[in-house]
């Protein structure tokens, strides 16, 4: 049951119907209240994903995909995701009206608690929404917490997040998130292959992401990616790839103060810049962007 008070006023920019907003910004999933047009366009965006994945997202996301107790028939039910989620890797799934402030999602992050959308998109928004949905939070995101490893490091980037509050460095932060949970590459045993839930969750980018020439893909390298604007509205100029997982739970270990200090009188760089010192592994021809 979400937080007992109902402490938040309903805002009438969230999605959805209205409901009681605990302080953490919890609210009911409220299951039984989705329509069939709902469990429809949740049936569409999970078959096409599940006919492109394969041979594209990395081993670690089909796994889980697999595990989880959730197919194309209906939207997820929160409860049942979390019994299951709860017995790999003690994650558990709580429902959000939508965004929420970053202390609020550092404080979920830290306590094993995916905040996840409880409204999915309309037919007319299957390719494009700016804010996540239901399908991008649960399709996208939680089968990756099912890997031991990934949910350590979702877990150590939220307490980071706690930690780094009150500095201006969030949006150092918010990039990592961006390069990796939302957008990363991994290299795979045939190539490279997908783990971030933008990409994941999105025919039109599974395929971008992997095969267009226009992208750079770049080695995953922290300071890097922590100067490196990201674009909201569209695909990425910019890919960065891991090793592995256990290269992102590293970062868990590092302190990164003496980092921001660093970096901090770095400037930026833009989306799809490249440097001297990238390991490129693919120089992307930046056509797409070009011509957008
Ligand atoms: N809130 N529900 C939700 N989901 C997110 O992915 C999210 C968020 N709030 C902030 C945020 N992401 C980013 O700013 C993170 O980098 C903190
Ligand atoms: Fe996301």
């Amino acid at each position: 049951m979400p937080g007992q008070t109902a402490a938040l006023q309903w805002d009438k920019s969230f999605r959805g119907s209205p409901r009681p907003v605990a302080a953490d910004y919890s609210v009911a999933q409220r299951w039984d209240e989705y329509r069939p047009e709902d469990h429809a366009v949740w049936r569409t965006l999970f078959e096409r994903q599940r006919a492109l994945l394969p041979g594209r997202a990395c081993r670690a996301f089909l796994d889980g995909l697999e595990r989880l107790p959730f197919g194309a028939e209906a939207i997820p039910d929160f409860e049942a995701l979390s019994e299951r989620l709860g017995k790999a890797t003690g994650w558990r799934v709580v429902a959000v009206p939508g965004l929420v402030p970053d202390a609020v999602f550092f404080e979920h992050l830290a306590n094993r608690r995916f905040p996840a959308a409880h409204w999915i998109r309309r037919r007319d928004e299957l390719d494009y929404l700016e804010e996540p949905d239901l399908f991008h939070d649960i399709f996208g995101h939680v089968p990756m917490l099912m890997d031991p490893v990934f949910a350590d490091y979702m877990q150590a980037y939220g307490e980071g997040g706690l930690r780094a509050l009150g500095r201006d460095v969030l949006h150092r932060l918010a990039r990592l998130y961006w390069y990796t949970v939302e957008f990363g590459l991994v290299r795979g045993p045939a190539g490279l292959e997908i783990y971030g839930a933008g990409i994941v969750s999105s025919h039109s980018e599974t395929r971008f992401a992997l095969e267009d020439d226009s992208p750079n893909r770049i080695a995953f390298e922290l300071e890097r990616v922590m100067r490196t604007r990201y674009r909201i509205d569209d695909f990425q100029e910019s890919y960065f790839v891991v090793r592995d997982f256990e290269e992102l739970l590293g970062l868990a270990a590092l302190d990164f103060g003496p980092l921001y200090d660093r970096i901090g009188a770095r400037a930026d760089l833009e989306p799809g810049a490249l440097l001297p010192g990238d390991e490129l592994l693919h120089r992307g021809s930046g056509r797409y962007h070009a011509a957008a």
